[in-house]
Order: C-alpha cells, then sequence, then structure tokens
C-alpha cells in the first residue's frame, strides 16, 4: 500500500477506505510517523486548498476531517509508544469559537508520544475554562489552538487570562494554529509559538525547562 492512496483516501473523505490503507501500510513496515508526515497531513492541506478553491465546502471538509480522526486514532498507541518519562503536564484546547481540532490532536499526540501528560479540554474552551483546567490539574503548560483569524482575539483573551490568574508565573503558555504567527505570539504575551506539531515539542520542553526548580 502507497502512501498516495492513504492520501487520496483521506481526501475523498473515505474514512474506512483511510484506515484500510494506513493499515496495510503499516503491516508492509511503512512507520506511523511517516504516515502521518508524508500522506494524511500533505491530504489535509489538499482539502483546505480544494476548500480555498471553492472546490470543496463543509460536508466534504468534515468527511475529511473524520477520517483524519479515525485514522489518527489507529495511529496514536504507535506514535505514542515508546515508555519515556513524564516531562510535565499540558492542557491544550482550542480557543472559545473555533470548533477546529485535527492540529491541536495531533500536538497532544506527540506530546504524548514525547513523555507529557496532556489534559485536552477539546474545542471552544472559554478563557476560564483553561485557567480552570491548569489550575485542578497543577499543568505548567497551556496550549492554544485556533484556526480562525475571526478567533485569535478570544487566545489573546485566553492568555490574560491564564497570565492573570494567581497561576501567572508558574505557568508558561504557547501557541499555534495556521493563522498565529510568531510576531502574533509575542504580541498577545504568549511565551512561544510553533508552526507544527514536532517543533511544538521541542517549543514544550524548552517552556519547560525554562519553569523549573
Ligand atoms: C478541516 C477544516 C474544517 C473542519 C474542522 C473539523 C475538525 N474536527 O477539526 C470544519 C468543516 C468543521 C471546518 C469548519 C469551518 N472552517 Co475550516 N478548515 C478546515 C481545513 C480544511 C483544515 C484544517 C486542518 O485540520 N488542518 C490540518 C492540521 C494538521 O493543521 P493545523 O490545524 O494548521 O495544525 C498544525 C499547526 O497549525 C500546528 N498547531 C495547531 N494547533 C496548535 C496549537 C499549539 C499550541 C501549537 C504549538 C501548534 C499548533 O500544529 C499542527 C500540526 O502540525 C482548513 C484549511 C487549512 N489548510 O488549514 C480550513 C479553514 C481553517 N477553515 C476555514 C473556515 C472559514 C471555516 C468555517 C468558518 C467555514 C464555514 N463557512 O462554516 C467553519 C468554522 C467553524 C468554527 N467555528 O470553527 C478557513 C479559515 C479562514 C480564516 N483565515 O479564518 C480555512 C483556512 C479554509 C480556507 N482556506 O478558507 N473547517
Amino acid at each position: 500500500m502507497d502512501l498516495s492512496t492513504i492520501k487520496q483516501r483521506l481526501v475523498e473523505g473515505d474514512a474506512q477506505g483511510t484506515v484500510d490503507a494506513a493499515r496495510e501500510a503499516l503491516a508492509s513496515d511503512i512507520p506511523a510517523e511517516a504516515i502521518l508526515r508524508d500522506a494524511l497531513i500533505p491530504g489535509m492541506e489538499e482539502v483546505g486548498d480544494l476548500f480555498a478553491r471553492n472546490e470543496y465546502f463543509v460536508p466534504e471538509l468534515l468527511l475529511s476531517a473524520r477520517a483524519m480522526h479515525t485514522a489518527l486514532d489507529v495511529l496514536r498507541p504507535l506514535l505514542v509508544g515508546g515508555g519515556y518519562q513524564p516531562a510535565g503536564k499540558v492542557v491544550m484546547g482550542t480557543v472559545q469559537g473555533d470548533l477546529h481540532d485535527i492540529g491541536k490532536k495531533l500536538v497532544a499526540i506527540m506530546l504524548e508520544g514525547t513523555g507529557f501528560e496532556v489534559i485536552d479540554l477539546g474545542t471552544n474552551v472559554a478563557p476560564e475554562r483553561f485557567v480552570e483546567a491548569t489550575r485542578e490539574n497543577g499543568a505548567t503548560l497551556v496550549g492554544l489552538s485556533a484556526l480562525l483569524t475571526t478567533t485569535l482575539p478570544a487566545m489573546e483573551e485566553t492568555v490574560r487570562a491564564i497570565h492573570q490568574a494567581e497561576v501567572a508565573g508558574e505557568v508558561r503558555v504557547m501557541v499555534g494554529g495556521a493563522p498565529v504567527t510568531d510576531s502574533f505570539a509575542r504580541q498577545i504575551g504568549a511565551d512561544g509559538y510553533a508552526p507544527d506539531a514536532s517543533t511544538a515539542v521541542a517549543l514544550a520542553r524548552r517552556l519547560l525547562g525554562s519553569t523549573a526548580g
């Protein structure tokens, strides 16, 4: 099974076909990381391009997103694997008003895979819920995701709420998502920005290292 078939089925929104193709690829010793990096992520990018060109609409996006989630569920245990030392507790969520969660889920999987404990609050998460969950779980890192330019203000508000809460000083905030940039992250007072899931892991390590002691 080649990677282009997996990608093609994801673009077609065929969840079962995507998972079957991914399983066949795994059985022929293609690593889970390669399936993710070289088939699923480029597939979602293509779906995004089709949407931008008005060739795909929301129902097609939903089908491909469902296929992506189903495939991620199959890959997750293989990506997580490993038996690493717990590296820290991270609260993750997509900011209020925003329902996109594929990228956030990928970041969460990569963090789990490298030994972090992740509390995933899901999508459309209010600023106070981030503050509450951080306190309840004693997390020292919060990851905020936003995919819409219209929800960037909610990201800013959430960073402010976390920094104003009593946990301020101990908790670091990292941000990401397609419309987020390094300069926007700095502008809203976030502690770090990463453009993708693997860079997010390096960032999380750096930020938690800097809060140690
Ligand atoms: C799938 C999708 C949907 C699905 C979401 C399903 C789901 N469960 O997530 C559905 C159909 C629900 C949807 C709805 C909408 N969508 Co939409 N959607 C997309 C699409 C095609 C792909 C997003 C995606 O999953 N990418 C794949 C992942 C892997 O990439 P990613 O999310 O960027 O994540 C990576 C990095 O950004 C980073 N990252 C992400 N989060 C975080 C967090 C941290 C802490 C860190 C460090 C890093 C990080 O790491 C990730 C992994 O590498 C994008 C197009 C695109 N190319 O982005 C449009 C897009 C985001 N959607 C768009 C729009 C307009 C909408 C709707 C308003 C459409 C409508 N008219 O109803 C609604 C809004 C709903 C809402 N309130 O949120 C626009 C946004 C335009 C803008 N600038 O604001 C886009 C860009 C499409 C376009 N070209 O116009 N959408």
